[in-house]
């Protein structure tokens, strides 16, 4: 008989404490089933960052090579013009990505010159025929309205660990700070991208904790990314201890679970990541890379490999959207045979 999962807003801490404690091999069965029931197709999507403003950012999120208060390889970087990030764009798409996403290292956004770039970035994204994801700190009701009237699909804002253990790591803002532009973003009608980093000292009781926050969101973020620390010099997390992988497994599993619809994203860290490994996140219910040479300001894995390793598992790319005013329908396709990146 198949078991059906329901959709829950109203998970528990305990509840969730239970199921990252449960045997491996038991979590990943019941995450199997759920993923089964919400995403019956090997889909996978495949997203590509880009910084667009870069460094110099006034928070002090302890594991952030851009953050001002670090003194780490991240140089303070012009922001790219709109072209230039309309040029990534199109290599993205070309690479084979449908998810743009774009991170401004700021903590609030200010209104004028820089915040109209933003929106015409957004229009000129969406044109491609992309899914457009912005990440550029706190944003204001009317700012969260305004992105969505440029067309914007997805707000990316991390809740990163538990309310009890965020201190911690940052004390320029709150999680309070956090979850209100959440709100302003979900009450503008753009779909919200929040997950956390494990890897920064956090207990597993600290990992439940972020996994109830997100579960409890009602509706649940349309996309959770689970990023591993990338330890960086400089950093006051630079000598934090490596995460067991199967840590890792066990999020995604958990994150399944909680939120079976959501696309969970394998994110920061995958790098340190062996094949196989990669494999057992995608089968305990990861459904989305970020793919791409770079991240924000570190490295990423090789194209190449992480086609070939789509290819191997069976796994189905979304194909973009058409471009606008082209009349060819969108639909999932096979990888192709080579990340097609033109220099
Ligand atoms: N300033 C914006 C903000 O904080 O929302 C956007 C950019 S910020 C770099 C986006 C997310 O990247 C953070 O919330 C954090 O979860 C993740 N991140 C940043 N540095 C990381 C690192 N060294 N390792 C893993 N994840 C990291
Ligand atoms: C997310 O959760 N991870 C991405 C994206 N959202 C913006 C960023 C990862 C950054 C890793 C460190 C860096 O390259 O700067
Ligand atoms: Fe700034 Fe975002 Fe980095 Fe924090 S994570 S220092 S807010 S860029």
């Amino acid at each position: 008989m198949t078991t059906t999962f329901p959709i829950r807003t109203d998970w528990t801490r305990d509840e969730v404490r239970e199921l990252l404690d449960l045997p491996l091999l038991d979590l990943i069965w019941q995450a199997q089933q759920v993923h089964r029931q919400y995403n019956p197709t090997n889909s996978v999507q495949l997203a590509t960052l880009l910084s667009v403003k870069t460094g110099g950012c006034p928070e002090d999120c302890a594991y952030c090579p851009q953050s001002a208060h670090h003194d780490t390889f991240v140089e303070r970087d012009p922001r790219l013009q709109v072209s230039e990030v309309l040029w990534a764009a199109q290599k993205a798409r070309e690479a084979g990505s449908t998810r743009f996403c774009m991170g401004w290292a700021w903590r609030q956004i200010r209104d004028g010159e820089e915040f109209d770039a933003m929106l015409d970035i957004v229009r000129g994204v969406k044109d491609l025929g992309l899914e457009t994801c912005v990440t550029a700190g706190m944003l204001n009701e009317d700012q969260a309205r305004r992105l969505a009237e440029a067309g914007l699909d997805a707000y990316n804002h991390n809740l990163d660990t538990s309310p009890e253990f965020y201190g911690n790591i940052i004390s320029t803002r709150t999680y309070e700070d956090r979850l209100r532009t959440l709100k302003y973003v979900r009450d503008a009608g753009v779909t919200i991208c929040s997950g956390g980093i494990i890897g920064m000292g956090e207990s597993v009781d600290d990992r439940a904790g972020l996994l109830q926050q997100l579960a409890t969101l009602d509706p649940h973020p349309e996309s959770v990314p689970i990023n591993t620390l990338v330890a960086v010099e400089g950093t006051p997390l630079a000598d934090a201890e490596p995460v067991d992988p199967l840590d890792l497994v066990r999020m995604c599993a958990t994150a399944r679970i909680l939120m079976p619809k959501s696309r969970v994203r394998l994110s920061a860290g995958r790098r340190n990541l062996t094949r196989e490994a990669q494999v057992l996140c995608f089968v305990a219910g990861a459904n989305s890379i970020f793919y791409g040479e770079a991240l924000l300001t570190t490295d990423n894995n090789d194209m190449q490999e992480d086609i070939e390793l789509l290819r191997a598992i069976g796994a189905e790319a979304l194909i973009p959207q058409p471009c606008k005013n082209s009349n060819k329908s969108a639909s999932s396709a096979p990888l192709p045979e080579t990340a097609l990146t033109t220099a």
